[in-house]
């Protein structure tokens, strides 16, 4: 075997020190027969976590393993022994959001094919243009606002998503975390979808056949180690720490270099220096603001004492939520545009302007956020555009959306589940005065491609909670 690519993962793939991707001579053989024997599926198969809070630990392990098992060919081949995978920071500014180019010349020298080249890349507008698209019509659609969470786990507004069993589809995940984005979009960015087939980087059954996996997921590794690095933590509880066999689950195992094994949980991977490995670009989003003060201004609600009012927006404990309105129920999502209409409870509603009449800066007034509830369908590669009374509001990636949508799925066919910040929304209806008279919200969602006639995507409900702040 040849090696594909060589540098340090602490170097950008497009750095000045780049790497001279041209001289590979010969592609890699991956053998894909015959296939392991059952003890070994079963030791190592389906283990990949997602939609989970344990998708930063497990992803981590993985690229280690793979890490120590190239570089022990490539020491093997006289390369240098501190070999280690690259990353692709789509980040970066200029045109660091289109592929590195030595994924897409097709041949190295004459006849000579490029391992890092697959046909099955689409591209964000499916022309095999491949480049992740960060902003649509000038809206921020790949983001790197998870970096400006301050708690890991949480029902809203955290990096790692909610507390989850081992790969558990089903849980409704914020708009902000590591896992729905960027890495979902990246995901079907590069994928993307011709006539109906996706490309190998838009179903989690065959991305990591596309090299240019392991630089996304080295990516998503650097950024947790960035949002760590500036002083964020990780979760105490024994239940992550300990990854999923606390909870009675399988164990995270990795095939080593010499036929050696290594079980590993989340608390083995959080500290670099320990694991030794860095990076060389540990800058993350700037400094969050305050969105609670900026919020209380617009309010025109006094802020009397910054020091409290700080802690009590970063504490980690979960704030309650309570389902406060909800639209009729199941409906399938259309090419063009798709229309609902989301009606609040009485009791629901003055829950909600309660917490404005009486808001100061010690009680500050409810955040709302809409659900889109277990979104299910055939494909991955679809985004979802969604905005609540002709406002826009966000985005949401389908990525794994067919795999969550399985009965015999990790989470029993329940689909994916997504939560969007409307208390912006929600806040100017309170400034116009028309909070109280507010019957129901009206939502449209858009989906980015054409939804073919095999294909169907449906949302089981969509839902608005109040979080009491
Ligand atoms: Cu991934």
């Amino acid at each position: 075997m040849v090696v594909f690519c060589r540098n340090s993962r602490g170097k950008s793939c497009r750095g000045p020190d780049g790497i001279d991707w041209n001289t590979i001579k010969t592609p890699p053989k991956v053998p894909t027969s015959p296939l392991p024997p059952t003890d070994i599926k079963d030791k190592y198969w389906n283990q990949c976590q997602h939609q989970s809070w344990y998708f930063a630990p497990w992803h981590r392990g993985y690229l280690m393993a793979l890490e120590m098992q190239i570089r022990a060919i490539v020491t093997e081949l006289n390369g240098p022994d501190d070999w280690a995978l690259p990353y692709w920071n789509y980040f970066g500014g200029e045109k660091e959001n289109k592929i590195p180019p030595a994924f897409t010349q097709r041949f190295l020298e004459k006849d000579t094919p490029n391992p890092l080249f697959v046909t099955e890349r689409h591209g964000p507008d499916n022309d095999g243009n491949i480049y992740i698209k960060l902003f649509k019509d000038g809206k921020p659609r790949v983001t790197q606002k998870c970096e400006l969470k301050t708690v890991y786990t949480g029902d809203q507004n955290c990096f790692g998503g909610p507390e989850t069993e081992f790969s558990h589809y089903g849980k409704i995940f914020p708009e902000e975390s590591l896992e729905t984005n960027p890495h979902n979009f990246v995901h079907n960015d590069v994928g993307g979808v011709v006539t109906g087939n996706e490309g190998l980087m838009s179903d989690p059954n065959a991305a990591a056949l596309d090299p240019i996996f392991y630089l996304h997921h080295c990516n998503i590794d650097r950024m947790w180690a960035a949002w760590n690095a500036k002083g964020n933590s990780n979760p105490s509880e024994t239940k992550w720490l300990g990854g999923p066999k606390e909870i009675g689950e399988r164990e995270f195992v990795m095939p080593l270099p010499d036929g050696k094994e290594w079980t590993y949980t989340p608390n083995d991977v959080t500290n670099l220096d320990a694991l030794d490995y860095s990076y060389d670009n540990l800058k993350t989003e700037k400094v969050a603001v305050d969105i609670t003060s900026e919020r209380l201004e617009k309010l025109g609600i006094p802020i009397l004492d910054h020091a409290k009012l700080t802690e009590s927006t970063m504490d980690n404990n979960e704030k309650p939520t309570e389902l406060v309105a909800a639209n009729q129920g199941s409906f399938e999502i259309k090419n063009a545009v798709t229309k609902t209409t989301v009606n609040f409870s009485d009791k629901g509603l003055k829950k909600v302007s309660t917490s404005f009449l009486k808001a100061s800066a010690e009680e500050i007034p409810d955040r709302i956020y809409l659900v889109l509830e277990n979104v299910k369908g055939n494909i991955n590669a679809n985004t979802l555009e969604v905005s609540v009374n002709n406002q826009h509001i966000g985005f949401i990636s389908l990525f794994g959306l067919r795999n969550a949508s399985l009965d015999d799925s990790h989470g029993g066919g329940n689909g994916l589940s997504f939560s969007l910040d409307i208390t912006n929304i929600i806040d100017e209806l309170h400034l116009e005065n028309d909070l109280e008279n507010l019957k129901s919200l009206d939502v449209a969602i858009t989906p980015d491609n054409e939804i073919l006639s095999d294909t169907k995507i449906t949302v089981g409900r969509i839902s608005v909670y109040r979080e009491k702040q």
